[in-house]
C-alpha cells in the first residue's frame, strides 16, 4: 500500500511508537521557531530547565507581535529574547525583518524537514514539503532542549487538486473553499495533503496560504508535494542547494478525499465572525467598506504585494476606505521599493507600516465603531481587531485592493478589468536583521530581564481530590483569543501573567476573574472545538493562575488541549454531550480518587454536588499524558524524570 508523503516524513523522523491513527509517537525535530508574543514564556521555561545546548539542526527566534512599543514592556522582551537567544544558540530576528512564518520560508525552510513554531500558524512551512506543527510555547522550548516532539498519530485528509484558477481567484479562495466544506473544526486529529494535477499550478507561496490557513481547520498541519516549483522558489531566494523533491506515492490511500477544481472556483470571503462562514463575494454583493487591512502571515508575499500595487497603479484608494499594507518581510518591502511598486502603492493612498504582524493581532487599526473591514489575514473572531462592534470579511489580496478603489466588496472576475502576470524575481538574504548566535559561550551572555517579565505559574502535584465552583458556561468554538484576549493593550503583558488575568474571558464575561478568585478552585464548561485558533499557551496559564484545575467540554482543539495538559489542568470530554445542558454557573463539582481514576484511564467520574449528578467523562490521555496530569504539568514532569 502507498503512503502519503506526511506519512513519509513523519516515519522518516519517528523515534517511537507505530505510525497508528490515535496513538502517540515521538519524533525528531529538526528546527524550531518562536515569536515574540509566546516567545518569552518559551525562553523562560527552556532557562528554567538549565539547558546548556539545543538539540536542533536550527531555532530561531522572531520579533513580529509586539512592536508597537507604546511602553517599555515590548523592548524589554525584545532585549530578553535576544539574550536568551545567544545563550542557547538560536537565531535572532530583529523587529523589522517581518513575519516569522514569511521568514522561515525565505529564508530556512527545507522540504522534508520537521518544524516546530509557538504559533498556530507554523504550517505555512508545508507550503514547502515540511512537517511544520504549531505548539505551545513549552511544547517548543522542550523540543529545542531534547530535539523532540510526541505527538498523536493524525488521519490524513487528502485533497485533490485539478485545473487552473481563474484570473482574480487566488490561493486565498481555494483554503476558503475548503473551510466552506470542512469548518473549524473538520481537521482536527487530521494532516490535510494536498495532491493531483492542480497542485502544479500553484506556487510556493500559493501554497504557504493554503498551508497556513489549515490551522483553521483545526489541523496538525498541512502540506503539498516539493517539486519544481519548490526547486523555483528555493532558487530565487538563492538557497537551490535546499532542494529535496518529496511527494506521495501515486497509490497512497489517504483516509477521506476532498475534490477541489480549481477552474471552477470563484472570490470567496469568509463572513463575521468565523473562517469558515464562507460566501462568494458575488453573494455576499456591494456592501460598502470602511478599512482594508492587507498582509499577514497568510498574504504578504512578493506575488500577493505586487499583484496589489498592479491592481491600485494609476488609480485612487475610495475616499470611504482606510487602506492600510504590511509586507511580509524586509526583503519583500526591498523588492518593492526598487521596482517601483511601492510608488504606485502609495500614489494610490495606501499607509503602508511596518513589516510584521500589525493589525493582525489588534496591535494597531482598529477599524472605526460597526466599520466594516476586509483582510486578507486568516482570523475574524469578534473584538481581535480591538473594535468588538466591527464587521470583519476574510479575503484574497486581489478581492482586498480591488474594493479597496471601488469603496465595496467587490468581485474582481465581474469588473472587466485583467490582471497582470508578475515577473519572477530572485531575492537576497538581508543579515542586517539577524543577529547570529556563533561562537557565544552561555556563560558569558547575562539574561537582559525587564521589570515587566514575571515567573510563570507552576501548578501542583494532582491531588486526591480536586473540588471546584463552576466558574464559566462557555459555548461551541470558543477561541485561545476569547479565553486570553490579544490586542495593543494586553500583547505587552505576555510575560507578565499575574497582570493578564484581570482581562481572562474579558469579552465574553469579565466577571470571570473575580469569580475565580472568590471560588479559589475552579471549572471552565465548554462546548465542541473549546481552545480553536491560536496557541497562547497564556489561555491554559491564566486560567491555571486564577485556580482552574479542569475543563469539561463537548471537544477540544488540538493546541490547547496540550497546552491545558502542559499546565496540568485536566481537559475532560463528556462522555455524553447531553451532560453540557446540566451544568449551571456557581454548581460545586467534585474528582474524587482523582489520581487513581487518572491512573486507571477513562472514564473519569465527576460528581455534581450541586445537582447530585454523576458525569462520566474522557481524558484519553496518553502515557506521557498521564504523566504529566499527575506531575501537575510538563515543567514538574520534566523536572521529576
Ligand atoms: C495569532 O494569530 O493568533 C497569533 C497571535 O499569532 C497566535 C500566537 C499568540 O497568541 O501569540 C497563534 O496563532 O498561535
Ligand atoms: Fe502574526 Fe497574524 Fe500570522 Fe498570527 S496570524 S502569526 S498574528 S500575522
Amino acid at each position: 500500500m502507498g503512503k502519503t508523503l506526511a506519512y513519509k516524513i513523519l516515519d522518516a523522523h519517528r523515534l517511537n511508537g507505530e505510525m497508528i491513527p490515535g496513538t502517540e509517537i515521538t519524533i525528531k525535530i529538526d528546527q524550531t521557531l518562536t515569536q515574540d508574543s509566546t516567545g518569552t514564556m518559551v525562553y523562560l521555561q527552556l532557562e528554567a530547565m538549565n539547558v546548556d545546548e539545543i538539540k536542533t539542526e536550527l531555532s530561531v527566534a522572531y520579533i513580529d507581535h509586539n512592536m508597537l512599543q507604546t511602553g517599555f514592556e515590548n523592548a524589554d522582551d525584545h532585549a530578553f529574547i535576544k539574550s536568551v537567544a545567544k545563550r542557547h544558540g538560536v537565531l535572532f530576528s530583529k523587529p523589522g525583518n517581518g513575519i516569522c512564518h514569511q521568514l522561515q520560508l525565505e529564508s530556512f525552510g527545507i522540504p522534508g524537514k520537521t518544524l516546530l513554531g509557538s504559533d498556530s500558524h507554523t504550517p505555512t512551512g508545508g507550503g514547502l514539503g515540511m512537517i511544520a506543527i504549531g505548539a505551545g510555547g513549552l511544547d517548543v522550548a522542550v523540543a529545542m532542549a531534547k530535539g523532540t516532539y510526541s505527538l498523536t498519530v493524525p488521519k490524513i485528509i487528502g485533497v485533490k487538486l485539478s485545473g487552473k484558477l481563474c484570473p482574480w481567484v487566488s490561493a486565498k479562495d481555494v483554503i476558503l473553499y475548503v473551510l466552506q466544506k470542512l469548518t473549524v473544526k473538520g481537521g482536527v486529529g487530521k494532516i490535510v495533503e494536498y495532491f493531483g494535477d492542480g497542485v502544479k499550478e500553484l506556487s510556493v507561496t500559493d501554497r504557504a496560504t493554503i498551508t497556513n490557513m489549515g490551522a483553521e481547520l483545526g489541523a496538525t498541519t498541512s502540506i503539498f508535494p516539493s517539486d519544481e516549483n519548490t526547486r523555483q522558489y528555493l532558487a530565487s531566494q538563492g538557497r537551490e542547494q535546499d532542494y529535496v523533491p518529496f511527494s506521495a506515492d501515486a497509490d497512497a490511500v489517504y483516509d477521506e478525499i476532498l475534490e477541489v477544481d480549481l477552474s471552477e472556483l470563484v472570490p470567496l470571503a469568509a463572513k463575521p465572525h468565523s473562517p469558515d462562514n464562507v460566501d462568494s463575494v458575488s453573494n455576499i454583493g456591494p456592501i460598502k467598506i470602511d478599512q482594508v487591512a492587507i498582509g499577514s502571515c497568510t498574504n504578504s508575499s512578493y506575488t500577493d504585494l505586487m499583484k496589489v500595487a498592479a491592481i491600485l497603479k494609476g488609480k485612487r484608494v475610495n475616499e470611504n476606505v482606510s487602506l492600510v499594507i504590511s509586507p511580509g518581510s524586509s526583503r519583500i518591502l526591498r523588492k518593492l521599493a526598487e521596482n517601483g511598486a511601492l510608488a504606485d502603492m502609495i500614489a494610490a493612498g495606501a499607509r503602508i507600516i511596518e513589516n510584521g504582524c500589525g493589525p493582525c493581532i489588534g496591535m494597531g487599526q482598529s477599524p472605526r465603531s460597526g466599520g466594516v473591514s476586509l483582510r486578507t489575514f486568516n482570523r475574524n473572531f469578534k473584538g481581535r481587531s480591538g473594535t468588538k462592534d466591527a464587521q470583519v470579511y476574510l479575503v484574497s489580496p486581489e478581492t482586498a485592493a480591488i474594493s479597496a478603489i471601488t469603496g465595496v466588496l467587490t468581485d474582481g472576475m465581474g469588473c472587466g478589468e485583467t490582471l497582470p502576470a508578475i515577473a519572477p524575481e530572485t531575492f537576497e538574504l538581508n543579515e542586517s536583521f539577524l543577529v547570529r548566535p556563533d561562537g557565544c559561550k552561555k556563560c558569558e551572555i547575562p539574561v537582559d530581564m525587564g521589570p515587566n517579565i514575571k515567573p510563570f505559574p507552576l501548578n501542583e502535584h494532582l491531588p486526591e481530590m480536586l473540588k471546584t465552583t463552576v466558574t464559566l458556561k462557555a459555548g461551541n468554538n470558543i477561541t485561545t483569543d476569547d479565553i486570553m484576549p490579544s490586542d495593543s493593550r494586553l500583547l505587552p503583558f505576555r510575560s507578565n501573567v499575574p497582570h493578564l488575568s484581570n482581562y481572562c474571558f474579558e469579552l465574553i464575561d469579565s466577571e470571570f476573574p473575580k469569580r475565580c478568585r472568590q471560588a479559589g478552585t475552579c471549572t471552565i464548561v465548554g462546548g465542541e472545538n473549546y481552545g480553536q485558533g491560536s496557541s497562547r499557551e497564556h489561555a491554559a496559564l491564566v486560567p491555571l493562575y486564577l485556580g482552574v484545575r479542569f475543563v469539561i467540554a463537548k471537544s477540544f482543539a488540538r493546541i490547547h488541549r496540550s497546552n491545558l495538559i502542559n499546565s496540568g489542568i485536566l481537559p475532560l470530554v463528556f462522555a455524553d454531550p447531553a451532560d453540557y445542558d446540566t451544568l449551571s454557573l456557581g454548581d460545586q463539582l467534585v474528582i474524587e480518587d482523582a489520581v487513581a481514576q487518572v491512573k486507571a484511564g477513562d472514564p473519569i467520574a465527576v460528581k455534581n454536588v450541586s445537582n447530585g449528578r454523576i458525569y462520566q467523562t474522557n481524558a484519553n490521555f496518553s502515557a506521557l499524558e498521564t504523566e504529566m496530569i499527575l506531575a501537575g504539568g510538563k515543567i514538574n514532569y520534566i523536572k521529576g524524570e
